[in-house]
């Protein structure tokens, strides 16, 4: 394979004081952010959906492969596929798949195995991860594909609020119902579903903390 042409890249040196604000500002609009599971059922153009991918497929990847396909549903057929059978493993999951400490520790949130979102909301991003893509009819697996997909996920969320938008990063398990349901090829493998759309007039969350500085770093100075 031919190597990359090089070429020159800098990006505008901020003074010690513009990084203090820059970066409590950044932190201070992402704290806003917050998983809603109230949606309302008004449409959402296209093009933003597609601005969003765009951002979230900007995010590092394991050799530069990008290894992720972004499937975006405003069907109602599809959908409603989508929360049928979303719903028959989750009920699975909470009659009995999930363990009692794993339920008592979800309680608090209030959270069970109606997805009504799945219908509400206009659009389902459902991210796929690609485990190997075929070059010259051959196998190529991709490399830390968990990671890269990962880390656009946080692009994607990150996008969808900056958008003025609300999602909820939503994992029925197991997951491979949605590959069958929108005829995915046999390299990529369900990651994420998320709903994107306007929060439900009167939505609610719940009134959580996050941890402190304090409890996530540690200092090596
Ligand atoms: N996937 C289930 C259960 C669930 C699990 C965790 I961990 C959560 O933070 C929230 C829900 C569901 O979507 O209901």
């Amino acid at each position: 394979m031919s190597k990359y042409k090089f070429v020159p890249y800098s990006i505008p040196e901020k003074s010690a004081d513009e990084m203090v604000k820059d970066s409590k500002e950044f932190y201070q609009w992402i704290d806003g952010r917050r998983s809603v599971r109230d949606f309302s059922d008004k449409p959402v153009p296209k093009e933003v959906l597609e601005n969003i991918v765009m951002a979230a497929s900007t995010a590092p990847s394991g050799a530069h492969k990008q290894p992720w396909t972004f499937c975006l549903v405003s069907s109602s057929e599809i959908k409603t596929k989508i929360r049928a059978a979303a719903e028959k493993e989750e009920k699975e999951n909470y009659d009995g798949r999930m363990s009692d400490r794993w339920l008592k520790e979800l309680a608090p949130l209030g959270t069970n195995d109606v997805k009504e979102f799945l219908e509400t909301a206009p659009w389902l991003i459902v991210v796929f991860k690609r485990a190997y893509e075929i070059e010259d009819g051959e196998k190529r697996n991709n490399y830390y594909v968990n990671e890269s997909v990962g880390i656009a996920c946080g692009f994607l969320i990150t996008a969808i609020y900056n958008a003025g938008l609300v999602t909820l990063t939503h994992t029925p398990s197991p997951m491979n119902f949605l590959a069958k349901v929108l005829n995915r090829p046999e390299n990529e493998r369900a990651f994420l579903l998320l709903p994107v759309g306007y929060p439900e007039k009167g939505a609610t969350v719940p009134d959580l903390d996050r941890k402190s500085l304090k409890k996530v770093a540690e200092y090596y100075t």
